[in-house]
Protein backbone atom coordinates (compact mmCIF):
# COMPACT_ATOMS: atom_id res chain seq x y z
CA UNK A 1 0.00 0.00 0.00
CA UNK A 2 1.30 3.40 -0.88
CA UNK A 3 1.22 6.03 1.70
CA UNK A 4 -0.57 9.13 0.51
CA UNK A 5 -0.17 12.73 2.32
CA UNK A 6 -2.99 14.49 1.26
CA UNK A 7 -2.12 17.73 3.89
CA UNK A 8 1.10 18.02 1.47
CA UNK A 9 -0.68 17.72 -2.05
CA UNK A 10 -3.27 19.98 -1.53
CA UNK A 11 -2.79 23.91 -1.54
CA UNK A 12 0.60 24.05 -2.97
CA UNK A 13 1.57 26.35 -5.57
CA UNK A 14 4.73 26.23 -7.38
CA UNK A 15 6.20 29.25 -9.48
CA UNK A 16 8.53 28.45 -12.27
CA UNK A 17 10.38 30.98 -13.62
CA UNK A 18 11.84 30.03 -17.54
CA UNK A 19 14.78 31.63 -18.13
CA UNK A 20 15.35 33.40 -21.51
CA UNK A 21 18.21 32.00 -23.13
CA UNK A 22 16.94 32.72 -26.45
CA UNK A 23 19.03 35.76 -26.99
CA UNK A 24 22.75 36.42 -26.20
CA UNK A 25 23.93 38.47 -23.45
CA UNK A 26 27.40 39.68 -23.41
CA UNK A 27 30.04 40.34 -20.15
CA UNK A 28 33.58 41.57 -20.07
CA UNK A 29 36.13 39.81 -18.16
CA UNK A 30 38.49 40.87 -15.76
CA UNK A 31 42.06 40.44 -15.55
CA UNK A 32 44.80 40.72 -12.52
CA UNK A 33 48.22 40.30 -13.36
CA UNK A 34 51.72 41.75 -11.74
CA UNK A 35 52.78 44.56 -13.60
CA UNK A 36 56.61 43.97 -14.43
CA UNK A 37 59.33 46.03 -14.22
CA UNK A 38 60.32 46.41 -17.75
CA UNK A 39 59.02 45.85 -21.38
CA UNK A 40 55.02 45.28 -21.66
CA UNK A 41 52.68 42.85 -20.67
CA UNK A 42 49.44 41.97 -22.58
CA UNK A 43 46.35 42.06 -20.84
CA UNK A 44 43.85 40.00 -22.30
CA UNK A 45 40.22 40.95 -22.40
CA UNK A 46 37.55 38.43 -23.37
CA UNK A 47 33.95 39.56 -24.17
CA UNK A 48 32.03 36.63 -24.26
CA UNK A 49 28.00 35.74 -25.18
CA UNK A 50 26.01 33.73 -23.34
CA UNK A 51 25.00 31.72 -26.64
CA UNK A 52 26.16 31.90 -29.76
CA UNK A 53 26.30 34.77 -32.10
CA UNK A 54 23.09 35.05 -34.29
CA UNK A 55 23.16 35.60 -37.96
CA UNK A 56 25.43 38.98 -38.43
CA UNK A 57 27.17 38.36 -35.55
CA UNK A 58 27.37 40.98 -32.43
CA UNK A 59 28.98 44.03 -32.17
CA UNK A 60 30.15 46.32 -30.51
CA UNK A 61 32.94 49.41 -29.85
CA UNK A 62 35.29 48.81 -26.90
CA UNK A 63 37.60 51.05 -25.83
CA UNK A 64 40.13 51.22 -22.33
CA UNK A 65 39.13 53.96 -19.59
CA UNK A 66 41.67 54.98 -16.94
CA UNK A 67 40.52 54.43 -13.46
CA UNK A 68 43.68 54.54 -10.74
CA UNK A 69 45.78 53.73 -13.29
CA UNK A 70 46.38 56.45 -16.04
CA UNK A 71 47.73 56.86 -19.50
CA UNK A 72 49.48 59.99 -18.39
CA UNK A 73 51.13 57.79 -16.01
CA UNK A 74 52.76 55.35 -18.43
CA UNK A 75 50.78 52.68 -16.70
CA UNK A 76 49.21 51.13 -19.94
CA UNK A 77 48.34 52.10 -23.38
CA UNK A 78 44.96 53.37 -24.69
CA UNK A 79 43.54 51.20 -27.13
CA UNK A 80 39.88 52.27 -28.74
CA UNK A 81 38.42 50.23 -31.39
CA UNK A 82 34.89 50.55 -33.26
CA UNK A 83 32.76 47.94 -34.52
CA UNK A 84 34.24 44.89 -33.16
CA UNK A 85 32.42 41.60 -34.21
CA UNK A 86 31.89 38.23 -32.78
CA UNK A 87 30.86 36.55 -35.94
CA UNK A 88 27.69 33.79 -36.13
CA UNK A 89 27.75 31.12 -34.62
CA UNK A 90 31.09 32.23 -32.63
CA UNK A 91 30.74 32.82 -28.57
CA UNK A 92 33.68 35.30 -27.94
CA UNK A 93 36.07 37.71 -28.34
CA UNK A 94 39.45 39.31 -27.02
CA UNK A 95 40.91 42.39 -26.58
CA UNK A 96 44.32 42.93 -25.77
CA UNK A 97 45.79 45.54 -23.64
CA UNK A 98 49.48 46.59 -22.98
CA UNK A 99 50.82 47.50 -19.44
CA UNK A 100 53.82 48.74 -19.24
CA UNK A 101 56.46 47.74 -16.86
CA UNK A 102 58.25 50.12 -14.36
CA UNK A 103 59.99 49.86 -11.10
CA UNK A 104 58.09 52.57 -9.76
CA UNK A 105 56.61 51.83 -6.18
CA UNK A 106 53.01 52.19 -6.13
CA UNK A 107 49.42 50.74 -5.17
CA UNK A 108 48.00 48.44 -7.15
CA UNK A 109 46.12 50.05 -9.92
CA UNK A 110 43.19 49.39 -12.11
CA UNK A 111 41.72 50.55 -15.66
CA UNK A 112 38.28 49.26 -17.29
CA UNK A 113 37.76 48.25 -20.35
CA UNK A 114 34.25 49.38 -21.58
CA UNK A 115 32.02 48.00 -24.01
CA UNK A 116 28.86 50.06 -25.79
CA UNK A 117 26.84 50.80 -29.25
CA UNK A 118 26.10 46.70 -29.11
CA UNK A 119 24.03 45.29 -31.42
CA UNK A 120 21.98 41.69 -31.56
CA UNK A 121 23.04 41.40 -27.83
CA UNK A 122 21.89 42.74 -24.40
CA UNK A 123 24.55 43.67 -22.07
CA UNK A 124 24.94 41.87 -18.85
CA UNK A 125 28.58 43.42 -17.76
CA UNK A 126 29.67 46.07 -19.80
CA UNK A 127 32.65 46.58 -17.90
CA UNK A 128 36.11 44.59 -17.32
CA UNK A 129 38.61 46.18 -14.73
CA UNK A 130 42.02 45.69 -15.02
CA UNK A 131 44.00 45.27 -11.64
CA UNK A 132 48.24 45.88 -12.54
CA UNK A 133 49.30 44.17 -9.50
CA UNK A 134 52.05 46.02 -7.71
CA UNK A 135 55.71 44.05 -7.45
CA UNK A 136 57.82 46.70 -6.25
CA UNK A 137 58.77 47.88 -2.99
CA UNK A 138 61.24 50.23 -1.77
CA UNK A 139 64.85 49.46 -0.50
CA UNK A 140 65.14 52.01 2.79
CA UNK A 141 68.92 52.30 3.64
CA UNK A 142 70.45 53.85 6.67
CA UNK A 143 73.02 55.86 5.31
CA UNK A 144 74.42 57.59 8.47
CA UNK A 145 74.09 57.44 11.24
CA UNK A 146 75.76 60.64 14.14
CA UNK A 147 75.63 60.02 17.19
CA UNK A 148 77.99 63.25 18.26
CA UNK A 149 75.56 65.54 18.57
CA UNK A 150 76.27 68.69 20.74
CA UNK A 151 79.45 67.24 22.69
CA UNK A 152 82.20 69.31 22.59
CA UNK A 153 83.87 69.95 19.17
CA UNK A 154 81.17 68.18 17.77
CA UNK A 155 80.52 69.70 14.11
CA UNK A 156 76.60 68.98 14.41
CA UNK A 157 74.30 70.38 17.43
CA UNK A 158 71.85 67.39 16.89
CA UNK A 159 72.31 63.73 16.31
CA UNK A 160 70.63 62.29 13.46
CA UNK A 161 70.02 59.24 10.97
CA UNK A 162 70.37 59.54 7.35
CA UNK A 163 67.40 57.30 5.24
CA UNK A 164 67.38 56.93 1.57
CA UNK A 165 65.78 54.72 -1.30
CA UNK A 166 68.89 52.81 -2.54
CA UNK A 167 66.49 50.89 -4.55
CA UNK A 168 62.97 50.83 -5.93
CA UNK A 169 62.65 47.09 -5.72
CA UNK A 170 65.23 44.36 -3.89
CA1 LIG B 1 57.11 46.74 -11.45
CA1 LIG C 1 50.76 54.45 -11.89
CA1 LIG D 1 52.90 51.42 -13.31
CA1 LIG E 1 55.21 49.88 -10.45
Amino acid sequence: MSPTYPEQVSGWAGTGTILNDDSPVLSVSDVSTNEGNSGTTSFTFTVSSTIPAPTGGITFDIATQDNTATVANNDYAARSLSGQTIPAGQNSYTFDVTVNGDTLVEPNESFFVNITNVTNASVGDGQGAGTIQNDDTALLVISQVYGGGDNSGAPFRNDFVEIYIAARRP
